[in-house]
């Protein structure tokens, strides 16, 4: 993979200038388009209250520390909203709508006008290409397309940088791995859960790494471990890059990292990003994990001013060598929603996750499982283990128990009851994998 880059004049390593802003002109640009997003937004009826009380407008915005006089977003705001509430636009001028999946409540409609379009493609271009996409290469889309802005966001974000899709959609693995096989496919777009999915598939079918075409992968949509990131790696042969978006502020797009892998970058231009504590809503110290909180900077059909996103990362200053100026973020620890507090210990699933992938042997399948059968709490993980480290012999899987115990304690700080899962018993998932159920009922304690 290192040819792909060294073979490059300089100046072709960045889709867009943008990249490379001082930072001093990116936060000019960042102040005159919070201004006008101001201007945009308070007449709306989720906002009209703050505005009409406070008087503010775009021209009280007088530097971006002045974000913190804006008001927050929450989801529960915009379902107040459904389905044309937030709206920037009227009816006639939307090009499209997306949305989250709304599996509990009704789901969150975002707009796009055609410029929006235009901008999310080139955004997502930028990412792509950051990671070593170019004209000349063929791309496998195994999202799925739909509502949900993973499969168009990345399908328009390649054409824009001019290579070829296979808009493949997610599911039907054996049929991903012909395609992968037949077409030569150089690039794979999925959750990186169904990615997995699809390299240990290609393992067992007795396929070899080099047998394949591949040689990068975008995922997003869900957290993931840099554990899980050399596994897949190395059962595809490839590098395999994060990309990070939220329907309600756009989609796939808002950070994707660079080839060196270390962090995504930020896109400043069009997002203004906080990371703030949960609960006191005071900004954290630098290095120290938070709540993304995002302005739309650049969207016309619908913009959040303070979107509380859930996710919990860490922002990271540092200049970083690819040359590219924004400010990165870590990848994502959680969603302060999926975080349990378990014995009063914090629990992310990704936790869980990275310790699974220490042991040898065991997959990345897994559930959590929480009850409160009296007044303890009990935490249950299942985890499917390889066929080749399965055995009837209660000797032999006592090892793998006692060293994934170990890890899981090392990791999360619990003592948690364990199952292991004979081989391809564990439910795999073609888009956003589900790993915790809490069936604890919180509400009445
Ligand atoms: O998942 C957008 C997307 C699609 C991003 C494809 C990247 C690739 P939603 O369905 O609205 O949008 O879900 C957004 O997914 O708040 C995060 O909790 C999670 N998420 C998205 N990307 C990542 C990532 C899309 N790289 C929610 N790592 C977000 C961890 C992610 N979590």
């Amino acid at each position: 993979m290192a040819q792909l880059f060294e073979n490059l004049p300089f100046e072709n390593l960045y889709w867009s200038q943008m990249e490379t802003l001082p930072r001093e002109e990116m936060r000019i640009l960042q102040l005159e388009r919070l201004r006008k997003t101001v201007d945009r937004v308070r007449h709306l009826p989720m906002y009209q209250e703050f505005f009409e009380k406070t008087k503010l407008t775009g021209d009280d915005i007088r530097s971006l520390d002045d974000i913190r006089r804006l008001p927050f977003t929450t989801k529960t705001q915009l379902l107040e909203q459904y389905p044309f509430g937030h709206f920037l636009i009227p009816r006639h001028e939307i090009a499209r709508i997306h949305g989250s999946s709304g599996t509990k409540s009704k789901p969150t409609l975002m707009a796009y006008t055609q410029k929006d379009l235009e901008t999310w493609a080139n955004l997502c271009a930028r990412f792509l290409y950051a990671g070593g996409l170019r004209s000349n290469h063929l791309v496998q889309v195994s999202f799925g397309y739909g509502l949900f802005t993973g499969g168009f966001g990345l399908h328009y974000g390649i054409e824009c940088v001019g290579a070829g899709i296979l808009p493949a959609a997610a599911g039907n693995t054996p049929r991903q791995i012909m395609f992968m096989q037949d077409l030569h496919t150089d690039g794979l777009i999925a959750t990186p859960s169904y990615a997995m999915n699809i390299a240990e598939t290609v393992r067992d079918m007795g396929i070899k790494p080099e047998e394949l075409s591949l040689k990068f992968a975008h995922f997003g949509a869900e957290a993931w471990t840099e554990e899980m990131r050399q596994k897949i790696q190395e059962l595809l042969g490839i590098r395999a890059y994060n990309n990070y978006g939220l329907s309600e502020i756009l989609g796939p797009s808002i950070s994707g990292e660079c080839y060196l892998q270390n962090g995504m970058h930020i896109q400043e231009d069009n997002f203004l990003v906080e990371c703030l504590d949960p609960d006191t809503l005071e900004p954290v110290p630098e290095g120290e994990p938070g709540e993304l909180v995002i302005t739309n900077l650049n969207k016309e059909a619908t913009s959040m001013l303070r979107y509380r996103t859930r996710d919990i990362a860490i922002l990271d200053e540092s200049p970083c060598p690819c040359g590219r100026t924004t400010r990165r973020m870590g990848r994502i620890i959680g969603r302060s929603d999926d975080m349990v507090v378990v014995r009063g210990v914090n629990l992310f699933p990704t936790q869980v996750e990275e310790a699974l992938l220490r042991v040898e042997g065991v997959t990345p399948h897994f559930l959590i499982e929480i009850d409160r059968p009296g007044t303890m709490d009990e935490v249950t993980v299942t985890v499917e283990i390889l066929p080749s480290h399965f055995s009837d012999k209660m000797s032999e899987m006592e090892e793998v128990r006692r060293k994934i115990l170990h890890q899981i304690q090392i990791v999360t700080g619990l003592r948690v009851q364990l199952k292991l899962a004979a081989p391809q018993t564990m439910e795999r998932f073609i888009g956003k994998a589900k790993r915790l159920i809490d069936r604890r009922d919180l509400h009445h304690i």
